[in-house]
Formats: C-alpha cells, sequence, structure tokens
C-alpha cells in the first residue's frame, strides 16, 4: 500500500522522475512518483508518431548516472528512434526496479501548500490526497499539445491525429487522403513516412523550417571512441559545455571570411549531421544577424538543390527569421517529400485555412476533402504542464496567476512563494536549448543535494528570495537580449500560444554557466534562499555571480589561452603585447572622419587622433584620454570605444594621447591632460569644433585623467566644461576597497596588474596627492555633471561608486551606471561582446545630455 505522507512527490515518470526516483531512494528519502501514461518514457511515451527521432546523438542523449548501463545498452544507431528511446526507458526503469516506485495513469489535479503543517497538500485523479514536504514537477518541457487554433477542428469526422498523442496501435495511411498541418519538428520527420503510405498528401505550412538531413547510420565513431577513451572527461566536457554536447567552440566570424569559404566550412559542418553543429561553425551565428545570414542562405540553397520545383523550394525556404530562432529540424528525405506527384505544399499565409470542415479543409477559395489530418502543431511549451496543474502556494496565490506576464523563477528550478516546490528543465533553465539528458541529470543531482543539504543542517522549507528570483529575471533577459531570439515568432517566445506572454522562457546564458552557477548557489550556502525549520531561519540573499554571458565566454577563452601575467612582463614586453591584442580586436564603426595631428604636451609634442561625426558640424567636443594603467596604451588604443561614442553621441572625440610610466612617473600623464584639455579649448574652432561645449572623458587611468583635469579647470578658472565621463575610473590609489578583494582575481585586470601599474605610475606616497587620487580632494564642489560608470566585476567599482557619491554629495549632478555583469575591460570591446552595447549606448546619451541647451 503506498503511503499518503511522503518526503517527495514527484510528477512525471519520464527520464526527469525516473532518476529522481532513484536518488530518492538511493538516500532514503520516501517518496510517490505519479505518472498520467501508463509507462515510463515521458515525452517518448507520447511522441510515437511515424518517423519520431532524437535529434541528439545516442552517445550523448544516455544517462551517465549508472556507468554499467554503457556496457549494458548498446545503441542501434546514432539518433534513436521514439521505440528504442522508449524501450531504454523501461529497461532502465527495470533494472533499478523504478517501476515498484511510480504509480501509472495518475494525474495531479490540484497541489497546495500547506503553510501551517509546511507541507504540500496533493489531490490526484484517482481521488487520493497525498501529503509531502517537498513537490517536484518532473513533466518535461514539451508534454501538452497546444490547441491547434482554427477554427472547426471538432467538426471533422474523418479520422485525427495529434503528433503528441499519437495512438499506441501502428496508424496506416495507405490509400488515404491527409492533411498535414504544421511544418515543425514532428511534421518534418513524420511527413517522409505518411507520404510512402498516403494516396494523397496536401502539406499545410505557416512557417517554413530549417532542416538538414540527419545522416543517421551508426554511432559517430569520433564521439563513441571519445566516450570509449575517457568517459569522464567526456561527461564533464558535455557539463560544462554551452549545449550539453561536446563540442568545439568555433572562433571565426561568418563575416571574416569570403562567402565561398564560408559556405565550404559549413558544408563540413552540415556532413556530420548533428543538429548543434551547423549554427557551432562561427562564433556569432546566435547574435549577429549578419553572420545568421550566412547560415540561412547556405541552408537554402541546400532547398533548392533537393527541391525541383523553384517555386515548391522557395516556399519551403524560411525567410524572415534567424537560424536557430525557430528550432531547427533535423530529418530524413523531409524536403524530398515535395518531389512526389501526390504531395502537395500549401503555404498558408499566402493561402489561410478558414475552417476545418466535416469532410475536408477550406483554404482560400478552395476546399478539399481528407481521410485523415495530422495535427502537428506543436506544444505549450515549457510552462504548458506546468500550469495546467492548478498549483497554489503561500497566501493563496496560484502559479498560474503568479506567471500570468511570464513565468518568474530562480535557477528556472524554483519559484518564490512555493516553498519545496521544484520544476526540473523549468523555465529559466536551459532546458530546451540543451541536451535535455545533460540538464536533467543536473537538476535531478541539484534537487538531491539540496534535500541532503537541509536534512543534515535540519532545514524543513526552502523558497527562493524574491531578490534573486529578480536578479534571475535580469540576467536571463540579459543573456536574452544579446541573441536574436526575440526577433522570431517562436514556442521559445511562447509565441505560438494566443495570450502566452512574449519572453524567451529558457536560459540561454549556457549549461556549463548555469550549471556553474547553480552550484555556486548551493555551496556557498544556499545563496539565494531563505531556510527553515528546528527553529533555525536563514536568509542568504547572495548574490550569486552573473556575468554578462558573453563577458564570460572571452573569460572562458582567455583562461584557455593561458596567457602570461601582465605584471611578470616589463612595461615594453606589455607594450607589445597590448599592441599585438589589438590587431585582432574588432574595428568598430565607421565614423565621419579621422584625423591625426599632434599638440604641445607638457614636455613636447604628443599626438592626438580627431574622431569626428559625419553629421554637419561643429560639433561638440569631447576630451578623450585612453586607458592602460598610465603605462600602456596611446591616442590610439581605445580606437573602436571612440569611434563607437563618436558615432552614436554624434560628438567630436578628440583622443590625446600623454607620457607614460615608468619612463615618465606621475604627474608627467596629469600635466600632459592638463595641456591637451587647454590646447583643444584654445583651438577648438580651428580643429572644427564648438568651442563653448567641451567635455572630458576617459577610461580606468584615462578616467582618472580625466577626473583630476576637470579639479584643475575648476580650481584655474577654466577652461569650462559641461560634463565629465568617467568609464570605470581609477579614483583612489591610496588604499584598496572591498571591490579588490572581490574582484581582484581572473577579470583581466586584476589586483597585481594594479598594483604593478601604480607602481611604475607613482609612489605611495604620491597616491595620497589629489592629482593621483581625485576622490581625496577637499572639495568637489562646482565641478561639471558627471556620469561614472562602474562594472559589477571590476576591482575599480568600489572606488568609482565612491567617487560618484562623493560628487553627489558635494551637489554635483551625477548620472551613475552600475554595468551588471560586467568587468573592467568588457564594456570597451565594441562589436566583440554585444553586451557592452547597451552601456556604451547609455554613455553616448549621457554625452549627448551633457551639451543639450549649451
Ligand atoms: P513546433 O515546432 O511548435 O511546430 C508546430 C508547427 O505547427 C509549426 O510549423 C507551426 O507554425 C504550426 N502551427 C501551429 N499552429 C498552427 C495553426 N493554427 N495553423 C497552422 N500551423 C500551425 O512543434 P513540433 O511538435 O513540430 O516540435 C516540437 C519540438 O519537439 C521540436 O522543436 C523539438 O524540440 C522536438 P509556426 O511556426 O508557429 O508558424
Amino acid at each position: 500500500m503506498a503511503k499518503s505522507n511522503v518526503d517527495v512527490v514527484v510528477v512525471g515518470a519520464g527520464f526527469a522522475g525516473m532518476y529522481l526516483l532513484h536518488e530518492l531512494r538511493q538516500n532514503g528519502f520516501s517518496s510517490r512518483v505519479l505518472e498520467a501514461g501508463d509507462d515510463v518514457g515521458g515525452t517518448w511515451y507520447w511522441n510515437r508518431y511515424p518517423g519520431a527521432r532524437c535529434d541528439i546523438a545516442t552517445t550523448d542523449y544516455q544517462y551517465t548516472w549508472d556507468p554499467e548501463l554503457f556496457e549494458e545498452w548498446q545503441w542501434s544507431e546514432k539518433h534513436a528512434a521514439q521505440p528504442e528511446i522508449l524501450r531504454y526507458a523501461q529497461f532502465v526503469a527495470k533494472k533499478h526496479d523504478l517501476y515498484s516506485g511510480i504509480d501509472f495513469e495518475v494525474r495531479v489535479e490540484k497541489a497546495a501548500w500547506d503553510d501551517a503543517a509546511k507541507k504540500w497538500s496533493i489531490h490526484t485523479s484517482t481521488g487520493e490526497t497525498i501529503t509531502s514536504r517537498h513537490y517536484v514537477m518532473a513533466t518535461g518541457c514539451l508534454s501538452v499539445p497546444k490547441d491547434p487554433d482554427i477554427s472547426g477542428t471538432d467538426r471533422f469526422t474523418g479520422d485525427v491525429y495529434v503528433t503528441g498523442r499519437w495512438p499506441h496501435e501502428e496508424v496506416d495511411f495507405t490509400g488515404k487522403r491527409v492533411a498535414v498541418i504544421g511544418t515543425g519538428s514532428s511534421a518534418i520527420q513524420s511527413m517522409p513516412h505518411i507520404a510512402a503510405q498516403a494516396k494523397e498528401l496536401v502539406v499545410f505550412q505557416r512557417t517554413a523550417n530549417f532542416s538538414m538531413p540527419a545522416q543517421n547510420g551508426p554511432q559517430p565513431a569520433d564521439r563513441r571512441a571519445r566516450l570509449k577513451a575517457d568517459r569522464i572527461a567526456y561527461q564533464s566536457e558535455a557539463r560544462m559545455s554551452p549545449t550539453g554536447v561536446p563540442m568545439e567552440m568555433a572562433t571565426v566570424s561568418a563575416l571574416s571570411v569570403s562567402r565561398e569559404e564560408a559556405f565550404s566550412m559549413l558544408e563540413k559542418s552540415w556532413q556530420k549531421g548533428e543538429l548543434l553543429q551547423i549554427g557551432a561553425t562561427f562564433s556569432d551565428v546566435g547574435i549577429n544577424r549578419a553572420a545568421n545570414e550566412v547560415v540561412c542562405d547556405f541552408m537554402r540553397s541546400k532547398i533548392h538543390e533537393v527541391v525541383k520545383d523553384p517555386e515548391t523550394a522557395e516556399t519551403l525556404s524560411p525567410r524572415g527569421h534567424a537560424y536557430g530562432t525557430k528550432r531547427p529540424c533535423m530529418d530524413t528525405n523531409y524536403f524530398e517529400v515535395f518531389n512526389m506527384p501526390h504531395v502537395r505544399l500549401v503555404d498558408i499565409r499566402k493561402k489561410p485555412i478558414t475552417s476545418i470542415t466535416e469532410t475536408g479543409i477550406d483554404f482560400a477559395g478552395e476546399s478539399q476533402e481528407f481521410d485523415a489530418i495530422v495535427y502537428a502543431t506543436g506544444f505549450d511549451a515549457m510552462t504548458g504542464a506546468i500550469v495546467n496543474v492548478d498549483i497554489t502556494g503561500k497566501n493563496g496565490i496560484t502559479l498560474k496567476k503568479k506567471w500570468e506576464s511570464g513565468p518568474l523563477t530562480y535557477l528556472g528550478l524554483t519559484t518564490v512563494g512555493f516553498p519545496n516546490f521544484y520544476m526540473i528543465t523549468g523555465p529559466g533553465s536551459p532546458s530546451v536549448l540543451s541536451n535535455m539528458m545533460v540538464s536533467i541529470e543536473q537538476h535531478v543531482e541539484w534537487i538531491r543535494d539540496a534535500l541532503l543539504d537541509m536534512r543534515a543542517k535540519g532545514f524543513d522549507t526552502i523558497e527562493p528570495m524574491p531578490e534573486a528570483e529578480e536578479d534571475w529575471r535580469v540576467h536571463c533577459t540579459d543573456c536574452a537580449d544579446i541573441t536574436l531570439f526575440q526577433d522570431t515568432n517562436s514556442w521559445y517566445m511562447g509565441a505560438n500560444v494566443p495570450g502566452k506572454p512574449r519572453v524567451l522562457f529558457p536560459y540561454i546564458g549556457g549549461v556549463g554557466r548555469y550549471r556553474r552557477i547553480c552550484t555556486e548557489a548551493l555551496q556557498r550556502g544556499f545563496v539565494g534562499f531563505e531556510m527553515q525549520g528546528n527553529g533555525k531561519h536563514q536568509m542568504n540573499p547572495g548574490p550569486v555571480r552573473l556575468m554578462q554571458p558573453d563577458v564570460e565566454m572571452m573569460l572562458d577563452a582567455m583562461a584557455m589561452l593561458e596567457l602570461p601575467p601582465i605584471e611578470a612582463m616589463s612595461p615594453a614586453e606589455a607594450r607589445g603585447f597590448m599592441d599585438a591584442s589589438a590587431t585582432m580586436r574588432a574595428p568598430g564603426p565607421d565614423v565621419g572622419e579621422i584625423v591625426d595631428g599632434t599638440f604641445p604636451g607638457a614636455a613636447g609634442d604628443l599626438e592626438y587622433r580627431i574622431y569626428r561625426p559625419a553629421s554637419q558640424g561643429p560639433h561638440p567636443i569631447v576630451v578623450y584620454y585612453h586607458g592602460g594603467g598610465w603605462v600602456l596604451g596611446s591616442h590610439t588604443s581605445d580606437d573602436p570605444m571612440c569611434r563607437d561614442l563618436c558615432e552614436r553621441a554624434d560628438v567630436m572625440i578628440i583622443s590625446v594621447n600623454y607620457r607614460h610610466a615608468p619612463e615618465a612617473r606621475f604627474p608627467a600623464a596629469v600635466d600632459d591632460a592638463w595641456e591637451a584639455l587647454k590646447w583643444v579649448a584654445g583651438n577648438a574652432r580651428q580643429l572644427g569644433g564648438s568651442a563653448d561645449r567641451i567635455a572630458v572623458a576617459g577610461w580606468s587611468a584615462g578616467g582618472n585623467l580625466a577626473a583630476v583635469v576637470a579639479q584643475m579647470a575648476r580650481d584655474n578658472g577654466g577652461p569650462a566644461l559641461c560634463g565629465q565621463l568617467l568609464l570605470t575610473p581609477v579614483t583612489d590609489g591610496s588604499r584598496q576597497s572591498a571591490s579588490y578583494d572581490e574582484n581582484g582575481e581572473g577579470y583581466v585586470l586584476t589586483k597585481n596588474v594594479m598594483e604593478w601599474f601604480w607602481n611604475h605610475y607613482a609612489s605611495t606616497e604620491d597616491r595620497k596627492q589629489v592629482k593621483a587620487s581625485p576622490l581625496l580632494a577637499k572639495s568637489l564642489a562646482n565641478l561639471p555633471p558627471a556620469m561614472i560608470v562602474t562594472g559589477q566585476f571590476d576591482p575599480l567599482r568600489d572606488e568609482g561608486n565612491a567617487y560618484a557619491r562623493a560628487l553627489s554629495e558635494a551637489g554635483v549632478q551625477v548620472k551613475r551606471i552600475q554595468a551588471r555583469g560586467h568587468i573592467h575591460t568588457s564594456i570597451t570591446m565594441v562589436d566583440m561582446l554585444p553586451s557592452g552595447k547597451s552601456v556604451r549606448a547609455k554613455m553616448a546619451s549621457g554625452l549627448r545630455e551633457f551639451f543639450v541647451g549649451k
């Protein structure tokens, strides 16, 4: 007799529920697993349509938690078909006696949190009420078929099939007139089978899809060999990879090679017949529309090669959405179907379906009779299965209500107001943008570890904190913002279900990064969670380390290169290294004109570079001081960012050089910076700028100089400045703030590098001078308006913020931008790190504002 009071109730007996059951048992937690179907398998139980296959190779789509399975189970193909995957699930369930822990043909109808008892109360379709301390939805991301949303669907008297609810018995279309509605993965996989039998097949396509041949066959030899040689290493690579499948990461932009070369590289990827390979051919397919278009062109050329009728080929060619922003498909002879004489393609954007009738389908003035209609119209993805159950958390709030404007989760695993409630591969987790097996195992293990930790520490409840949930929402949005997903109507964006909120449901930051964040949350003592039990109450607001995904990717790539530390180099070597790195960066946007020249510095001529906008002048002038710790860099070393600011703000940027340490120590750079400002102000008109509209700007050490000369201008009665833009500035060399400890390692500008800079630039005594540490000024009153940008993971963050605070307290108008997830250098990396774009856009609008009304 199954217990009606258990530690954990799990809903769903797919791969997630099965593994969780195993782990709960292994660790002595009592559980009930409730499954609506009459067998295990989840997705692979329900999706039995002909041709259903996994798009991830079997080398990668299998459990890793039971190593014996690698010997006991041999996959017959590279991409396993549904019956084989279902057999695998059954095999594992039998081997581990999982069937005995699962209640089949039981649906959860209602679940409510009882805050007094600190338990869930779960009502099932059999009339039973089960109470449990914890409640886990392992219901899968694509398990609730969406309503086809076409008028008259219930009128049709012929056979009706839904791909996601395919009958268990074989369906024979021989001699039948069949309509298939939809051209997503399910349609693409099933179509060749249906076409082979049907007398007549009409395919109703709303959006053409990208698909590539699966090239099915034996397991890929290279993957198989790597797995055999070192299974653990292969699996770790999968777990830390962006998608959950080990794959070499591209470093080449699709725009950096000729079209011919790009197509030849894509052809190699194509030949591999792996779902994720095409998109991974170049580094910028997911983030740059022009780069993505190269892939789109290639994919479309392939359709035209196969489909004989050019008009049909064109109708089947996706236009208007970026590759990868709708789920790309894998097929076996899909496009070939359209060369068959009894197959017709109807583009319902041109010929809309008006109604399903008793005998067929009416569309655009035509009426066609069918014996069978197949709805391959997709799913209410990610949230459908979760909110379909009436789940009520604290204070009577239902999850459906809470998620009305979009799912809010912390880590895609938990949600505020619903204690002890967990989702496996829920919204806000990599889920459908990853190899599901890898993501499922990670979530199951996280939940297991959380339960074990709670038990060890005597906590009864766990609930995410609202701040953590908000941080996660913002981070997910940050990640989504740099991709092309949001421009496409896809089920990833909830766009396939009328009324569903439009957000990117899965987390796009990558499987490896996500795992690191989740692990960090647990290892640092449940960061972002509130825990209670045994009279104890713990709140750990965190936050977890949430970097911009492109910044983190860059750091990972740099870590792999094992670059020598700057502080171990001589200044000459460091300069050579920086110059060499600069040759590899993206050039930045075109500007109207670039002019190089010299100006009289404090001890001789120095160079400048003018970036002039294309628009009609005279323009406001921004005197710009480059970064480089007063040791490195030049008037051209921040070239891409100067171009970017010039173009965005429509101002003239004059980047001036100054003498560098150790050859010319403090205050040489300040003296030159000051001379530069005076010279520009005195020659503004000749330079083509506006003499009464001058501001200063600088990055890092250059930000320090900009702040210092702004004070000098105030103290010397001019030049009059309209503003100061300080990007991650050095403001106080007399002490190290907390951000040095937090961010002193691993974020390019390290504590050691900063110390190396200071040691070359100024003595300990000199660092206390106002011209080295502008924060130490007696008064900051009457300075020009400031915009101060600090990076969250910058050792200089706190001193930048301290300067902003001090200015503000002194009555100076200050705008502060705290660049979330950024490091000291990332905001300047124009065209390389898309996440910096929005920060630079704000900087540019800050610059414009300096001059408004002037
Ligand atoms: P998908 O990928 O959501 O595909 C559904 C298809 O049905 C897609 O082509 C839709 O066009 C089309 N559709 C949906 N509603 C309609 C209506 N009302 N009229 C016409 N056409 C419609 O679901 P699948 O089952 O194929 O694949 C799901 C996932 O399973 C897949 O991505 C893999 O992860 C495995 P639309 O694109 O919305 O214009």
